[in-house]
């Protein structure tokens, strides 16, 4: 007999409830941070530049009543190289295995073509979208309201909610309403878990992160990380991890090196105690550049990288 059963004899438990629902939007508009926000743990890397998000990223979310598998995805927009293009078409995919949609817009930007677009690919899907008009954390009251009905135009039909994804504000609204509509179904993951990413992967985008952050212009776009070597020392509670920063051009080299290595030291810093937190171990982190030039027009290149 389970608790709930002796506790309340007359009550019904709920059945479980268990789903995918893609994360998807426009390049920036705070994707990642929900899903960061969502299960309070960061396994998606977030900068205030657009296109940081290359793959996709798993976040799982287990309560009592329900297990809901989130998909952060790339930012949907007008692509133009091979690594853009492969980008999109992993969020475009993504949509065809869920069952639902998160689809964030942004309430401090504008609202134009490319989420007119998106509207379009989602206004066919039989299953439940909800639509997230984010970061009203910087907008007024009195803006909000023509923004809904802006939405509500874009999209008909679909349930709209104002949302801050970085200061937390209607996440619980957003859950209720997800988990309402997932299907009855058994977990896809064990309890505990929050993503499938493999350890060298997060390590790989923590990194990739700190080059986002820290450099300008067209350099983060043309940076990749892969790990080298990931060994765990058990015995002296600590994990070994070597990686090398791609970049495409020649010139980008003596940039995310810095004066006298300043750069990488700093990224190198940064990703490690970020890692240390993750890891709950020390990390000793060793990082090379490599020049690849043009490695995100390359389609191995690009394999190599998971896209
Ligand atoms: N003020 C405010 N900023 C936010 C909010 N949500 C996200 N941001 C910021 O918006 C920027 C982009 O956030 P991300 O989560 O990386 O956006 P994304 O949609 O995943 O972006 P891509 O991966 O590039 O498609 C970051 O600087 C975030 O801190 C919000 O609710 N309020
Ligand atoms: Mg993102």
């Amino acid at each position: 007999m389970t608790k709930a059963t002796t506790k309340h004899k007359s009550e019904k438990r709920q059945p479980f409830r268990s789903g995918y629902i893609a994360i998807v939007g426009r390049p920036n508009v705070g994707k990642s941070t929900l899903l960061n926000q969502l299960l309070g743990e960061k396994v998606a890397i977030v900068s205030p530049k657009p296109q940081t998000t290359r793959n996709r990223i798993t976040g799982i979310k287990t309560t009592a009543d329900s297990q809901i598998v989130f998909l952060d995805t790339p930012g949907i927009h007008q692509a133009r190289s091979l690594m853009s293009r492969r980008m999109v078409d992993i969020a475009l995919q993504t949509l065809y295995e869920v069952n639902g949609v998160l689809w964030l817009l942004d309430a401090h930007g504008r609202i134009g073509p490319e989420d007119e677009r998106i509207a379009e690919t989602l206004r066919g899907a039989e299953n439940p979208v909800f639509i997230l008009l984010n970061k009203i954390d910087l907008v007024s009251k009195g803006k909000l309201l023509p923004l809904i009905q802006r939405c509500s135009e874009l999209l008909p039909g679909r349930e709209i909610v104002p949302i801050s994804a970085l200061k937390g504000e209607n996440l619980p609204l957003v859950l209720e309403l997800i988990e309402k509509g997932l299907p009855e179904g058994q977990k896809f993951f064990p309890e505990g878990e929050f993503t499938d990413q493999s350890e060298r992967f997060i390590a790989a985008e923590f990194i990739r992160e700190k080059v986002f952050l820290l450099t300008r212009e067209e350099i983060p776009y043309g940076a990749g990380v892969s790990i080298d070597e990931f060994t765990e020392k058990d015995e002296k509670n600590l994990i070994v991890i070597k990686a090398t920063i791609h970049t495409e051009r020649e010139s980008h080299k003596p940039i995310l090196i810095g004066k006298r290595g300043a750069m990488l030291k700093e990224i190198g810093q940064r990703a490690r105690e970020e890692l240390e937190a993750l890891l709950g171990c020390r990390v000793y982190l060793e990082l090379f550049i490599r020049v690849d030039q043009g490695w995100t027009q390359n389609p191995y290149a690009l394999t190599e990288m998971g896209l």
